[in-house]
């Protein structure tokens, strides 16, 4: 079992959350809605409109999020879709949660203050340039921003 926080498409209300829920897949159970500790920069890039963590801390905001129990199937299963390790690397981010939520295991709910880790799937390996993009605290598809995610894959 590993504990994964989503921020983008995977999200609840998102367009690739159907993923999380699909039992073919693998498991996932939902914990806690949380936001990074740190600050980072999360853009929405590239002709696809895919939001991306860009693995910078210090700057942008504090990103808002899901924490997710999961199995290894669909660890691998994310590892993959995420095209990790070319465009997301899978790495441990530090996590004030905001709200235990769903089935929370005693030993999974940390003590107070509620700062936990989980991985999360950030890049180092962006284009500069997506440093200036606009910076985001909480990932929506349909946001104001306009750039809603093309669905390009079949899988
Ligand atoms: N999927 C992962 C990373 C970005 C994306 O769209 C997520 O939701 O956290």
């Amino acid at each position: 079992m590993a504990r994964v926080f989503v921020y983008g498409t995977l999200k609840r209300g998102q367009p690739n959350h159907f993923r999380m829920l699909d039992k073919s897949i693998g498991e996932a159970h939902l914990l806690a809605s949380a936001v990074t500790t740190e600050k980072f920069p999360l853009v929405i890039a590239g002709e696809y409109n895919i939001p991306f963590l860009l693995n910078l801390p210090s700057l942008g905001h504090r990103v808002h999020g899901e924490i997710y129990r999961v199995d290894e199937q669909l660890l691998n299963f994310l590892d993959d879709f995420e095209d990790t390790p070319t465009m997301y690397q899978r790495t441990l981010v530090k996590l004030t949660v905001e709200e235990w939520l769903g089935q929370v295991k005693d030993e999974e709910r940390s003590a107070a203050g509620d700062v936990t880790e989980a991985f999360v799937y950030s890049t180092t390996t962006y284009r500069p340039e997506w440093v200036s993009l606009p910076h985001y605290e909480s990932y929506d598809s349909c946001g104001s921003h306009g750039l809603e995610y093309v669905r390009y894959r079949e899988t």
